[in-house]
C-alpha cells in the first residue's frame, strides 16, 4: 500500500469573510498535497473552519444572529472559496461536528487521566482577537496607555474559575523534542523564537471558560466549555479518526505536516505537542509556519481599505494565475507582497509569454503544418538530447525543492527548463526549417513536444487546470513523477495516431484592471 501522507492547514475563523491570507495557506497546502499524490503517496489533506470561541460568539451577537446559524453561513464562504481555488482537500472539517466533539472530549479525558488538569481561579489578560492569554510581561503599551498583546490586539482582564493544564511540566520534554527533531519547527527563525520562549519558562494554561457557552462542553464539569484552542488543535486528530477509528489513526497519525501562519506558531509547537504528550499520543512530524501576504507591503485592514477578496483576484486574473503568482512570488516561510501590477507582470512574463507561448506556438504549428500528427524522428542533433537533459534537471530541481517545501525555488528551477526551451527555439528556428530542412524541423518539434509534456507534468501541483489542459492537447494521460522519465511515451503516442487539434491558448495574457 502507498505510503500515507497527512497534511493540514490551520482551520480558519469564520468570523469574517475569507481573505487572501486564508487563500494563500490553502493554495500552498494544496500544491504540496498534489505534489505528494504525484509522488505516489496516499495523501489525506484536511482544511476547515474553527467555529467556537468568544470571537465567534461576540461577532454573532453584534450582528444580532444566533451563533450556530452565523457559523453555518460563514463557514460556507470558506468551503466555497476552497472549491473556487481548486483545493483538493479530502475533508473540510467544521469544529461544530459531533465527531469533533467526541475527539475533543476524548483528548480532554486523556489529559485529565494523566493528572495534567486541575481547577483553579484564572486571573489575567485575554485577547479576544487572538483568542489567547498573555502574561503581564508580554504586553506592550498602545496609544493612551492601553495595554496591547504582543500582536498589537486589545487585551481585557479576565477572572473566572477555570481548568488549568500543567504546561509548566512540559518545558523540559518540549525542549528535548525540539533538540531531537531539528525539523519539527520550520523555518529556522520560528524554531529559534519558540525555543527562546520555552527556555524562558512556561506557565500553566487556562483551558476552560465559564463566562460563555459557545464551545465544546468539558466532560463531567457542568458550566465549563473548552478554551477554543484546545478544541481547535484537536481538529487534526478528529480528521485522523481519533478516538475510535484505530485503522485510520494508525495510518495517518502522526500528521506529516501542519501548515500554518507564523502568528500561530506557539499554539502548534508548544501547546499542541504538550497536549499530545499528556494524552500519550504521537507528535506531528513537522509544523511549517508560512509568512504573511501583504498588500503592497502593508497589512490588510478594513480601516486602511486595502482588503482585496480572493474572489476579486481570481475573477480578474484566473485561479491558476493567482495560484502561480502567490507560490512563485512569496519565498515560502517569509512574508510577501502582492498587487495587481505584480501579478500581471509575473504571470505574463513566466506563464503567458514563456511556458504558454512555447506550448501554443509549438502545438499550433504542428496542428497547422503536420495536420496535427506527431512529428517524425527526423534528423536528430546533440542539441535535442541536451535540451531534454536540461528539462530533466529542471523537473528534478522542482521535485527536490518541493520535497523540502521550498516552493518558490522549485518553480524557479522549473522556469529554467522553460527558458532553455525558448533558447532552443531561437537557436533551432524550427518555423524557418519547414522549407529549408523539414527533417530537422521534425526532430526539433518532436523534442519540444517531449519537453512540453515533462514541464506540464512537473507544474501540475501549482497550476492544475492549465497544466492539465496542455497535457490534454497532446493526449498525455500518465501524470505522476515517474511519467516525467518515461522515454517511451513519445513513440507510443505517435504510433497511436493521436492528432493534435489547433489549441486554444491556455495561459492568456493578463491586463491590468482599469480600476487599479
Ligand atoms: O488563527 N497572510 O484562524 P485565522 C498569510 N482559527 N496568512 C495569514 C494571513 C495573511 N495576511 N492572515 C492570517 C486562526 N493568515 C485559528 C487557527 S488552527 C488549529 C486554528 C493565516 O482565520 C494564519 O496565520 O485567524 C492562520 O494560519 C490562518 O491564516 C487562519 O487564520
Amino acid at each position: 500500500m502507498a505510503d500515507p501522507y497527512y497534511i493540514t492547514t490551520a482551520i480558519h475563523y469564520p468570523n469574517g469573510r475569507p481573505h487572501i491570507g486564508h487563500a494563500y495557506e490553502m493554495i500552498a497546502a494544496d500544491a504540496i498535497a498534489r505534489f505528494q499524490r504525484q509522488a505516489g503517496r496516499d495523501v489525506r489533506f484536511q482544511t476547515g473552519t474553527d467555529e467556537h470561541g468568544l470571537k465567534m460568539a461576540q461577532t454573532a451577537r453584534t450582528r444580532g444572529v444566533e451563533v450556530r446559524a452565523f457559523a453555518d453561513e460563514m463557514s460556507s464562504h470558506f468551503s466555497e472559496m476552497a472549491d473556487t481555488l481548486n483545493i483538493s482537500y479530502d475533508r473540510f472539517i467544521r469544529t461544530v461536528e459531533p465527531a469533533h466533539y467526541a475527539a475533543s472530549q476524548a483528548i480532554w479525558r486523556a489529559m485529565r487521566d494523566s493528572g495534567d488538569l486541575y481547577l483553579d481561579r484564572y486571573e489575567g489578560w485575554y485577547s479576544v482577537r487572538d483568542e489567547a492569554f498573555y502574561d503581564e510581561k508580554e504586553l506592550i503599551d498602545g496609544e493612551g496607555g492601553q495595554r496591547l498583546s504582543p500582536q498589537g490586539t486589545p487585551v481585557e482582564w479576565t477572572a473566572e474559575e477555570t481548568w488549568f493544564f500543567r504546561l509548566s511540566k512540559y518545558q523540559r520534554p518540549l525542549l528535548d523534542l525540539y533538540a531531537a527533531n531539528p525539523d519539527f519547527i520550520r523555518p529556522e527563525t520560528r524554531r529559534n523564537e519558540v525555543m527562546r520562549f520555552v527556555e524562558g519558562g512556561l506557565s500553566d494554561l487556562s483551558v476552560s471558560r465559564t463566562s460563555f457557552d459557545w464551545g465544546v462542553p468539558v466532560p463531567d464539569s457542568p458550566g465549563h466549555v473548552m478554551y477554543v484552542w484546545v478544541d481547535a488543535l484537536t481538529n487534526y486528530l478528529t480528521g485522523a479518526g481519533y478516538p475510535d477509528d484505530s485503522e485510520a489513526l494508525a495510518r495517518f497519525w502522526p500528521a506529516d505536516l501542519h501548515l500554518i501562519g507564523k502568528d500561530i506558531t506557539r499554539f502548534h509547537t508548544v501547546y499542541w505537542p504538550a497536549f499530545l504528550m499528556s494524552a500519550n499520543l504521537p507528535i506531528p512530524k513537522q509544523v511549517f509556519a508560512h509568512g504573511f501576504v501583504l498588500h503592497r507591503g502593508e497589512k490588510m485592514s478594513k480601516s486602511v481599505g486595502n482588503v482585496v477578496s480572493p474572489d476579486e483576484l481570481t475573477q480578474a486574473f484566473g485561479v491558476d494565475a493567482v495560484r502561480y503568482f502567490l507560490l512563485r512570488e512569496v519565498s515560502f516561510g517569509q512574508d510577501g507582497s502582492y498587487s495587481a501590477e505584480a501579478i500581471v507582470t509575473r504571470v505574463n512574463a513566466e506563464l503567458a509569454n514563456s511556458f504558454g507561448n512555447l506550448a501554443q506556438r509549438t502545438l499550433s504549428f504542428i496542428a497547422k503544418n503536420l495536420g496535427g500528427a506527431f512529428p517524425d524522428a527526423g534528423r536528430s542533433d546533440p542539441a535535442d538530447a541536451m535540451l531534454i537533459e536540461e528539462i530533466v534537471v529542471a523537473c528534478a530541481g522542482l521535485k527536490t525543492a518541493f520535497d523540502d517545501l521550498m516552493l518558490s525555488q522549485g518553480i524557479e528551477a522549473w522556469m529554467r527548463g522553460v527558458f532553455a526551451c525558448n533558447q532552443y527555439i531561437d537557436a533551432q528556428a524550427p518555423w524557418a526549417l519547414r522549407k529549408t530542412d523539414p527533417e530537422r524541423m521534425h526532430a526539433v518539434l518532436g523534442t519540444l513536444v517531449r519537453a512540453i509534456r515533462m514541464l506540464a507534468i512537473a507544474i501540475l501541483p501549482v497550476v492544475p487546470d492549465a497544466a492539465a489542459k496542455v497535457l490534454d492537447q497532446i493526449g498525455a494521460d500518465a501524470r505522476d513523477h515517474a511519467a516525467i522519465d518515461d522515454d517511451g511515451w513519445y513513440a507510443r503516442q505517435a504510433a497511436s495516431g493521436f492528432v493534435i487539434a489547433p489549441p486554444s491558448p491556455v495561459f492568456p495574457r493578463l491586463e491590468l484592471p482599469v480600476t487599479e
